[in-house]
């Protein structure tokens, strides 16, 4: 038998090509098989958006075999896997990424020339994946893209909503959300797995159990639904492995429901059937709240429990027992969204495997570790009690327990210090019971994770204050990091082409601590040559596609000042327009001798504001209102430009980015847990301007505080700042141009009042008022510097050369290290 079987292999090899070939022709004979038998056109007719697909196609080819060969080799050498849970990754577009990070960027380059076509706008033809919010998703991305250059054994495993963040569109200069169709021309980067698919249980009792002697409780769940797999292979560079990012669909189930077919109401079964799907319909596009939901809750069972059983399955195929589980398996949840996967392991090694509680435990606490983005404690999750009681009711009693043993545990340390312990407890007394997931997770994950030295610091001294003193160990900084593969390679080529001449490697594309070698040319005539002409075209197309969006025409001897990322009060892009408004108004003011000396800039913010967050629509609009005027203001001219770049996403910052001059980072500090967009500005030579928040320290530090824009109050100053509340004023610039958004200078009087409510009458809770002087300062230093080119370009450099420390190849070495404790496993070439 086993000789048939071998011979049958064998004769499939012999039919096989070893590898798929990468030489121009044979490219161009795949990319037209795509364009016949994939895409189904002729190959004599067909448009740009087809030979994408094409492209995209034999593309994919390629991740497949590199994906299926990874995992045949982590197969064959078994060894401890990092499972990275997280409800939102924010990948963007993968043509470009997969095809530089393959190394096979030219050949596919020449091929298409050759059939006719332009890579670059082939790739434009590409719609974001965009199954998150911001930060915590896209910094997923990036660490899934340094998990997988690293060689490191590690999956992904999230949720494939069907629609993901909303698309933004501006009308009249309100926001106005849109479902974002992704999936409608299909999506070359998945594979559909129908056959890798297991029921997720819903509602329903629990009831007591006799086995062997022994009283167990068992859950009778009410419903079923069936996640079916779809995998997205991710690509390492210069490295053979592909790494998996497995997104979960919810399908109907076809158990469960056998009786809605003999009532006769075939048409409803079906109906009914249908709306399993939901589950994995929609983001929830509020990055911050989203207490209480029960589809929210469904979500975040639905893709823990499926990921689970499919991280078992594979275990249980190599192994008889659970004591080698943490040999073998890390689970890193990403923020507390996953937590419930603690009550999940908790419930499967007790009530299935049978295991001891205690046992079950020790099991649990060396598996898991957390990574907390949020600052605010609002920002973690709660459910109340009697929704987690009827969506997973045995969830709820196993978290009683755990608490119970928890505050037993806690009794033991801290007697009956009533107030510490109900702080700590993982169940929240109140007008709505609830169950706090943070404290769950840090009940039983061995590893608590910050996402910057002053956001730990944070959580130690305030949000988690009372575990950090019964626990110290638990409590790790890991200092965020996004991948230059993605935000130098790509998207700023002539950067990448610059910095591999200047250091005579391409080395630092995997180890990008030599990009510190740039510093040694900080000062040489050529390199600021070079890099002054890089920044110059990189501004130009960005030029052009504002035009192109918004009809304005900028100039590119302007300064362009950029600040784009979520709209949010703390993030205050309100201070930004503010300040916007302080220049308008001293340019009005000047006579032509002056203007002379004024600085131009193009002034670009970019941003989403949840659908309901009202104070945050108001800045959008406030944004448009002011652009109007300035824009239109022939006494301004070029010295002042203001312009909104509507649905920011990933692809429009891999655009933005590479053109801009200066960019802010506003936050209130101590509210950013890290940031991650100014690690992208800081690697593209673009000079920060930004308060001493999350990682902006670290960057000061790597670089050198003179070779930034620093302002604002300092984190331990915040809170004696808002003590002081109503007696704080701001500066009279500041109450002149608050005046002017009151009093209809730029429109919309009454729609404006409450916005300025929010920084005057006493409350400006993020302290606009008080960092205002400040904040001019720190913009008339730039300016100042902007007018000494060379010094400019010498900061840009160093900038660059400091940035070694912001990738997110960084960040993975500590976490494997520190958190999970896995080795890299790289597949043979
Ligand atoms: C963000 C934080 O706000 C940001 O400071 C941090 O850099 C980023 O996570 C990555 O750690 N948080 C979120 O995006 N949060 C959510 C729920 O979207």
């Amino acid at each position: 038998e086993l000789g048939g079987r071998k011979a049958k292999v064998e004769k499939m090899f012999g039919l096989m090509d070893e590898f798929l070939k990468n030489d121009t022709i044979s490219l161009q004979k795949d990319i037209l098989d795509h364009v016949e038998f994939t895409v189904a056109r002729s190959r004599f007719s067909f448009d740009d958006f087809e030979a994408y697909q094409a492209l995209a196609h034999s593309v994919r080819d390629r991740l497949i075999e590199r994906w299926h060969d990874t995992h045949q080799y982590f197969k064959k050498k078994d060894p401890k896997r990092i499972y990275f849970l997280s409800l939102e990754f924010l990948m963007g577009r993968s043509l470009t990424n997969s095809v530089t990070n393959l190394g096979i960027q030219d050949q596919y380059a020449d091929a298409l020339t050759q059939l006719g076509f332009d890579y670059e706008v082939l790739a434009e033809q590409e719609g974001d994946a965009a199954l998150g919010n911001g930060g915590l998703a896209r910094f997923a991305a990036c660490q899934m893209d340094s998990l997988a250059t690293l060689d490191y054994p590690a999956w992904g495993y999230g949720l494939r909503y069907q629609y993901g963040l909303f698309r933004q569109i501006i009308v009249d200069g309100f926001q106005h959300e849109q479902p974002d169709f992704w999936l409608n021309f299909g999506n070359p980067w998945e594979i559909e797995r129908v056959h890798v698919s297991y029921p997720v249980k819903f509602y329903g009792t629990v009831e007591e159990e006799v086995l062997n002697g022994k009283k167990c409780k068992i859950w009778i769940p009410g419903e079923s639904v069936e996640a079916v797999a779809y995998d997205n292979p991710i690509p390492g560079y210069g490295t053979r492995n592909a790494i998996n990012l497995r997104l979960w669909a919810a399908k109907p189930s076809d158990q469960y429901d056998m009786e809605s077919y003999t009532t006769g109401d075939y048409i409803n079964a079906i109906v009914n059937r249908q709306k399993a799907e939901t589950i994995s319909n929609v983001l929830y596009p509020d990055d911050r709240s989203y207490q209480g939901k029960e589809l929210r809750l469904k979500q975040q069972y639905f893709f823990v429990s499926a990921s689970l059983q499919d991280i078992m399955r594979r275990f249980k195929d190599l192994h008889r027992s659970f004591d080698e589980f943490p040999e073998k398996v890390a689970l890193q949840i990403n923020d507390t969204h996953p937590s419930i996967s603690i009550a999940e392991v908790m419930r499967v090694l007790v009530d299935e495997e049978h295991l001891d509680w205690s046992k079950a435990w020790d099991i649990a606490c060396r598996i898991f570790s957390v990574t907390i983005h949020a600052v605010q404690p609002e920002g973690l999750e709660k459910i109340p009690v009697d929704l987690l009681g009827s969506v997973l009711p045995r969830h709820l009693e196993i978290i009683y327990e755990i608490n119970y043993r928890l505050v037993e545990e806690l009794k033991k340390s801290f007697g009956q210090d009533y107030d510490k312990l109900s702080r700590m407890s993982i169940i929240e007394e109140g007008a709505v019971k609830s169950i706090r997931m943070a404290n769950l997770s840090l009940a039983c994950c061995h590893t608590v994770n910050g996402v910057s030295r002053v956001h730990l610091e944070t959580l130690k001294t305030r949000v988690f204050k009372d575990y950090y003193e019964l626990w110290p160990q638990k409590f790790q900084c890991k200092t965020n990091g996004v991948t230059q593969r993605r935000w130098i390679v790509v998207s700023n080529p002539s950067l990448c082409s610059i910095i591999s001449k200047w250091l005579g490697t391409e080395a630092w594309i995997r180890n990008v601590d030599l990009i510190s070698g740039l510093r040694e040319y900080a000062k040489d005539p050529d390199l600021h040559t070079e890099w002054k002409n890089m920044k110059r075209v990189n501004k130009m197309r960005l030029a052009e596609y504002i035009e192109t969006l918004t009809s304005v025409k900028v100039s590119l001897d302007a300064m362009f000042n950029v600040q784009i990322k979520r709209i949010h009060e703390y993030k205050r892009q309100l201070l930004n327009m503010l300040g916007i408004i302080h220049r308008y108004d001293c340019i009005k003011n000047m006579d032509e001798s002056d203007k002379r000396r004024v600085v131009p800039r193009v002034c670009i913010i970019g941003g989403k504001a949840a659908p309901g967050y009202e104070v945050a629509k108001k800045i959008i609009k406030l944004c448009h209102a002011v652009a109007d005027k300035v824009n239109n203001d022939p006494d301004v001219g070029d010295l002042l430009k203001v312009v909104f770049i509507p649905d920011y996403n990933v692809s429009v910052a891999e655009l933005v980015i590479p053109g801009s001059d200066l960019s802010q980072h506003l936050s209130t500090a101590g509210h950013e847990a890290s940031g991650t967009g100014c690690m992208k500005f800081l690697m593209n030579g673009c000079l920060l301007l930004a308060t001493a928040d999350g990682s902006a320290v670290e960057i000061a530090e790597e670089i050198g505080a003179e070779n930034m824009f620093l302002f604002g109050a300092k984190v331990d100053e915040v809170p004696a700042l808002r003590e002081k509340g109503t007696t704080l004023k701001g500066s009279l610039q500041f109450a002149r141009v608050v005046r002017m958004v009151r009093d209809g200078y730029f429109g919309f009087k009454d729609y404006f009042k409450s916005l300025c409510d929010t920084v005057e009458d006493g409350g400006d809770f993020y302290l606009l008022g008080y960092d205002f002087a400040s904040y001019l300062e720190a913009q008339a230093a730039a300016d100042r510097t902007f007018v000494d080119q060379e010094k400019w370009t010498q900061m840009s450099i160093l900038s660059t050369a400091g940035s070694g420390k912001f990738s997110s190849d960084r960040t993975i070495e500590e976490y494997a290290q520190q958190s999970w404790g896995i080795e890299p496993c790289k597949c043979p070439f």
